[in-house]
């Protein structure tokens, strides 16, 4: 079938919650995917950062192959060796106390919302269902009723209602507006270290120290959602390292699995977690052994492999290159890692034209919005392959 044959099976039996790109994908390898015509890519968006470890990682493939031979699901009802070892791997990596698994990123935050209520009743001394818990502008953390009843995109919520109440909505990178919106019955403040679907939009130097004191200080649990951000994107296990800080509970998914199966987690210290008790909150899948020895080895390749590092390397090299493009539609690049994104002005016309120029010249990106770029390849990139993106880059940019 060609490209065509596929697009039309999509349109008459899908459902059209997505608009992508015309590219039908097929194979993929490190840095690279090509399409069902044999025309190869390089990967600039990482399945949205949950390949960074590159596609089809053969120790991440190999560790799935041989679980799967072996056993792949006990549910939750009895135990397998893959959870505890799974544990105490992450626990260690992230200087976490406890481990709640989960499947998809959205299941992680909403795991994280209970558990940061039943803290605020139980530990905090809230006075029943009156838990709040603050939230920012332009937030992106999934797509359940709960979290797209505190998201600010109307594409996200309208129609979807009614929603979820407990949740106050504050502008994000403005430590004083935190201050300013806890209450007595704040329990919990959640945000993303650098918002991903906003734009990789990057708070001001102190906000996550600013953020971390008050939380501190008002006896309130700091939620950082790393879904995107963490394992390794922006040059650092997780984000929150750039400012030297450590929340309280971390969500990671994505990148968790290396993009081979979903998996996700809440990090936990001691004190929040141990509220839950038998029986309050579960899932069929989540902490499954298949996923388990898939995670764990994503997380032993991005480390062993020094992705990380590449990542922070390749990452400013990537960012100066793009800098250095004189280009009349580019209003800003920025970014952290390789985490990347290149602002256009709106007599542009939009960025998504740019995505299709792009994939002609063999560079496979997606707009956020309307008019932004973003550029976030496997952590696996070399700079090498970082000066030819540059090149087509250019040439699109420049045209
Ligand atoms: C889609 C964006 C990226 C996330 C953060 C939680 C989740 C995500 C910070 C939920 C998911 C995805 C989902 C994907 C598009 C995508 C995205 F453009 F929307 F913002 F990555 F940049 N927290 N992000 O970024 O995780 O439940 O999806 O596993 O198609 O909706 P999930």
């Amino acid at each position: 079938m060609n490209t065509q044959g596929y697009l039309d099976l999509e349109t008459q039996y899908g459902a059209h919650n997505y608009k992508p790109l015309d590219v039908v994908l097929n194979k993929g390898e490190g840095v690279w995917v090509w399409d069902v015509d044999g025309k190869k890519y390089l990967d600039c968006l990482s399945a949205y950062s949950a390949v960074n470890q590159g596609h089809c990682h053969p120790k991440i493939m190999q560790a799935m192959l041989s679980q799967a031979r072996q056993l792949t699901l006990t549910s939750r009802a009895f135990r397998n060796d893959q959870l505890g070892p799974f544990y105490k791997e992450l626990c260690e990596l992230t200087r976490s106390h406890k481990v709640l698994p989960m499947n998809s990123g959205a299941e992680a935050v909403e795991t994280a919302i209970k558990t940061v209520r039943k803290w605020g009743y139980q530990v905090k001394g809230v006075a029943e269902n009156q838990a709040e818990i603050i939230v920012c502008a332009n937030n992106f953390h999934g797509r359940t009723i709960t979290i797209v009843g505190f998201s600010t995109d109307p594409t996200a919520r309208t129609g979807f209602g009614p929603f979820t109440p407990g949740f106050k909505v504050i502008p994000f990178g403005d430590a004083d507006a935190l201050e300013a919106a806890i209450g007595p019955n704040t329990v919990g403040f959640l945000v993303e270290p650098i918002q991903g679907e906003a734009g990789v939009i990057i708070p001001p130097d102190g906000y996550l120290k600013n953020v971390r004191r008050i939380c501190d200080q008002h006896n309130i649990v700091l939620i950082l959602d790393e879904i995107q951000t963490g394992l390794g994107r922006t040059g650092r296990l997780l984000a929150e390292e750039h400012e030297g800080i450590e929340a309280d509970l971390t969500l990671v998914g994505k990148a968790l699995s290396g993009g081979f199966y979903p998996v996700s987690a809440v990090l936990s210290n001691k004190q929040v977690m141990d509220v839950l008790q038998p029986g309050e909150h579960g899932s069929t899948f989540g902490g499954n052994p298949l996923a388990c020895a898939i995670a764990r080895t994503a997380i032993r390749v991005l480390i062993e492999e020094k992705m990380i590092e590449n990542a922070q390397d390749t990452g400013d090299y990537f960012l100066s290159g793009l800098r250095k493009i004189q280009s009349p539609h580019v209003k800003a690049v920025r970014g952290r890692g390789l985490m990347i994104a290149m602002e256009l002005f709106p007599a542009a016309g939009g960025a998504r034209p740019f995505c299709y120029r792009l994939a002609d010249k063999g560079i496979l990106c997606k707009e956020t919005h309307e008019h932004t770029i973003r550029f976030a390849p496997p952590l696996v990139i070399t700079k090498k392959e970082v000066d030819w993106a540059l090149e087509q880059i250019n040439a699109v940019m420049t045209a």
